[in-house]
């Protein structure tokens, strides 16, 4: 109900009654009332005048539970449910634990645990970026997974570039990358049922606000801030990437492969057309990488003209000076 007065105030350009919120979404003038009371305790100023009504004055952006649902709404009835959280240990580990088969939004402002794949961490301080997890229920087998790992990089390009200008490439096969720093990283996760999907977890981190990086992310990482100097609105850019999503998502559902977008997923590719190396359990393994191909494999060839393809992994990109990551 909150989120659907905060929908009528926005709507509205002047004030709006108490009574007409009551009467149009069919409740007391008290708990409108209460509503409003709970908004201006979140940090919305809504100013009232007697005979008038309410009026939303700021717009500076709030992330709440209640703006989420209002986002969900706008991208039609792929999401029935959103969460927020201000700090929580990880998005991905809470979607999991939801038993429930209602494809839902999570997204967080801080994670203590932010996870990255091969239990390794991902930087998740408070307010520096967009910590979000997608729960869904595709009807897939877990094979398929990889691919929804390539259609939440190529949604999140589309969403930067279009949004931003700027030029982010895929890493393969999870890493969003600006001039070779990592800017975003996906982790897909699901449970499984004899051989179907039965939760499919996609998390996505995005570095926004960061002004330094420390330690070892220092030369690796890169922000959203760093780059366009601008303060950036995260709704605008999660509802972006959404909306890339669930257009992508849809169609491969049609086609069961990344045929559809193969063209887009090679030219954003920081890798294809490069030396790499791959490194799998420990070993490495030098490859030039030919193309990504319609199952979300990366296609290289050894030093003897060998092809080889790689389904997921860890690679490194040479450089002129020697090899980065
Ligand atoms: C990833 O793993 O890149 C997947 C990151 C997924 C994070 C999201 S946030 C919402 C959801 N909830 C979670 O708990 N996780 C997901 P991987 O390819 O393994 O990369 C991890 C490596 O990236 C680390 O070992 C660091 O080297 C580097 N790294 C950590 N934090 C970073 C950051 N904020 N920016 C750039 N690089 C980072």
């Amino acid at each position: 109900m909150k989120e659907k007065i905060l929908g009528l105030l926005r709507n509205t350009e002047n004030y709006i009654s108490g009574e007409k919120m009551s009467s149009v979404l069919g409740v007391s003038r008290t708990a409108v009332w209460k509503h409003i009371k709970a908004l201006k305790q979140q940090g919305y100023q809504i100013e009232s005048k007697s005979g008038y009504g309410y009026h939303l004055i700021d717009e500076k952006e709030h992330i709440n539970k209640e703006e989420l649902k209002i986002l969900i709404h706008q991208l039609g009835d792929f999401f029935t449910d959103a969460e927020y959280f201000d700090k929580i240990d990880s998005t991905n580990v809470y979607a999991k634990s939801l038993k429930h088969r209602m494809n839902t939004l999570i997204v967080a402002n801080e994670q203590s645990m932010g996870r990255g794949r091969l239990g390794r961490d991902w930087e998740s301080g408070s307010g520096h970026g967009i910590y979000m997890t997608l729960k869904i229920h595709p009807d897939l087998m877990p094979s398929e997974a990889v691919n929804m790992t390539q259609i939440m990089a190529l949604a999140t390009i589309r969403a930067l570039r279009k949004l931003y200008d700027i030029e982010v490439l895929i890493k393969w096969p999870n890493d969003i990358v600006f001039k070779g720093k990592k800017i975003a990283g996906i982790l897909t996760e699901m449970t499984t049922e004899i051989n179907q999907i039965d939760q499919l977890i996609i998390g996505i981190g995005i570095n926004i606000n960061q002004d330094v990086f420390i330690g070892e992310l220092e030369y690796k990482a890169i922000s959203l801030k760093q780059i366009t100097d601008k303060e950036i609105s995260k709704l605008t850019l999660i509802k972006q990437i959404l909306f890339e999503f669930i257009e992508l998502y849809n169609e491969f559902i049609i086609h069961r492969n990344l045929e559809y977008v193969i063209d887009e997923i090679n030219n954003y590719s920081s890798v294809v057309g490069k030396e790499i190396i791959a490194i799998d359990k420990g070993k490495t393994y030098n490859y030039k990488a030919e193309y990504i191909d319609k199952d979300g494999r990366l296609i290289v060839r050894d030093d003897k003209g060998q092809y080889k393809e790689l389904l997921f992994g860890e690679i490194s990109v040479r450089s002129k000076d020697g090899y980065s990551k």
